[in-house]
C-alpha cells in the first residue's frame, strides 16, 4: 500500500471516507454514472467501466453505446441510454472514452460531453480525439465543472503532441503540464501512476503490479473513479483514492488468485470492492 497523502487523509483510509449505508439507504444517495463508450468491437470496454462503477457501489449507471451493447447478463443493474442524452442528464459522474472510436460520432459526443455539468472523467479514445483536435482545449479548460483526463504515456503523448519517450523521461513533468494545460485532474497511467492536480500538485502511486499491463484495466479503472465521484468525493480525492485502490486490488487478486499471468478484470473489481466493505 503507498502513503499518499491528500488533503490530510492516507489513502488507505479510503474505505472509511465513503458515505455510510444506515439501514434506511437508498440508490438515489450513491450517485448517478453515464458512461459513452463501446464502439463496435470494443463494447466490452464500456460495460467493463459499468461493471467496476456499479461493483464499487454507485446507486445507478447507464452506458451509452456508440454501438448497440450486448445485455451484460452478469450484471442486469446495467441500464443503457443513447449516449447523446447522458451529455444532459443529471449525473454525479460521466466518463467519456472507453472503447469509443474515433469516427465523427465519437467526436461530436466528446463536444456534447464537454458542455455536461457534471464531473467529467475523458480517457481512452476521448483523449486521442482530443489530441487530434486542439480547437477543443479551450473548451475543456474553460468547463465549470472538475475534468479528469487519465491517459496512458501514448495519450499523453498525442495530448502533448511529443513521444511516449518523451513523456517517460519525465513523468511528473508532463503530468504536471497536463493538467495545467487542461485545467484539469490528471493521472499519467503505467508503473508507479502520477497523478497532478489543477494548481502543481503531484502524487505517485505505489500500488499495483504487473498483472494490470493487460486489456481492459484502463477501462475498469475509469469506472472505479466514476464509483468515487458518485458517492460524493472530490475529484481530486476520488481519483487519488480509485489509483490507490485499483493496483490494491491488483495486489490481493495476485496474492490470492495468483498472477501477474492471467489477471483479470474481474478479479481486480472483485478484490477493490472486498477492500472497500472492509473498512
Ligand atoms: P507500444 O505498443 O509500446 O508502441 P492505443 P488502447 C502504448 C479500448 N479498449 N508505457 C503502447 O504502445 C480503449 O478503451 C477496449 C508505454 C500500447 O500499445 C480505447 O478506446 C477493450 N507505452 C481503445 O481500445 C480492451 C504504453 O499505448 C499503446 C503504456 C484503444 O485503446 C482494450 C496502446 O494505445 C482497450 O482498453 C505504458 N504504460 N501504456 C475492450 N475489451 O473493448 C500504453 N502504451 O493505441 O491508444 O490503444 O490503449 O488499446
Ligand atoms: P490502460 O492502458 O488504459 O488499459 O490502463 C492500464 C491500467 O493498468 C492503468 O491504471 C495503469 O497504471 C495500470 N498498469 C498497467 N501496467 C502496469 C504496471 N506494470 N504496474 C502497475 N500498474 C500498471
Ligand atoms: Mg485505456
Amino acid at each position: 500500500d503507498t502513503l499518499s497523502v491528500t488533503d490530510g487523509w492516507r489513502l488507505d483510509q479510503l474505505p472509511a471516507r465513503l458515505p455510510a449505508r444506515p439501514h434506511d439507504s437508498h440508490k438515489g444517495r450513491f450517485g448517478r454514472v453515464g458512461i459513452i463508450g463501446g464502439a463496435a468491437g470494443m463494447q466490452g470496454a464500456a460495460l467493463l467501466a459499468g461493471r467496476a462503477a456499479l461493483q464499487l457501489g454507485a446507486g445507478r449507471v447507464w452506458l451509452g453505446g456508440l454501438s448497440p451493447l450486448p445485455l451484460d447478463v452478469s450484471h442486469l443493474q446495467l441500464m443503457q441510454q443513447p449516449a447523446d442524452t447522458l451529455c444532459t442528464q443529471a449525473l454525479e459522474a460521466l466518463v467519456v472514452g472507453p472503447g469509443m472510436g474515433l469516427e465523427h460520432a465519437a467526436l461530436q459526443l466528446l463536444q456534447q460531453s464537454l458542455h455536461s455539468t457534471a464531473p467529467l472523467l475523458l480517457d481512452a479514445d476521448a483523449l486521442t480525439l482530443l489530441g487530434a483536435h486542439p480547437a477543443l482545449h479551450t473548451t475543456v479548460q474553460q468547463r465549470p465543472a472538475p475534468t479528469l483526463l487519465t491517459p496512458h504515456p501514448l495519450e499523453a503523448a498525442r495530448l502533448l503532441g511529443c513521444t511516449v519517450a518523451d513523456i517517460q523521461a519525465d513523468r511528473i513533468q508532463h503530468a504536471l503540464q497536463l493538467a495545467q494545460q487542461f485545467k484539469a485532474w490528471v493521472v499519467l497511467k503505467g508503473a508507479g501512476s502520477i497523478v497532478a492536480s489543477p494548481d502543481g500538485q503531484w502524487w505517485v502511486n505505489g500500488s499495483g503490479n504487473p498483472g494490470l499491463a493487460v486489456a481492459g484495466m484502463g477501462d475498469v479503472l475509469a469506472g472505479m473513479v466514476a464509483a468515487l465521484l458518485a458517492q460524493g468525493m472530490a475529484a481530486g480525492d476520488a481519483l487519488l483514492g480509485a489509483i490507490w485502490l485499483h493496483g490494491a486490488a491488483a495486489d490481493d487478486a495476485v496474492a490470492q488468485q495468483g498472477g501477474p499471468i492471467g489477471l483479470s478484470c474481474d478479479e481486480v473489481i472483485t478484490a477493490a470492492r472486498s477492500r472497500l466493505n472492509r473498512a
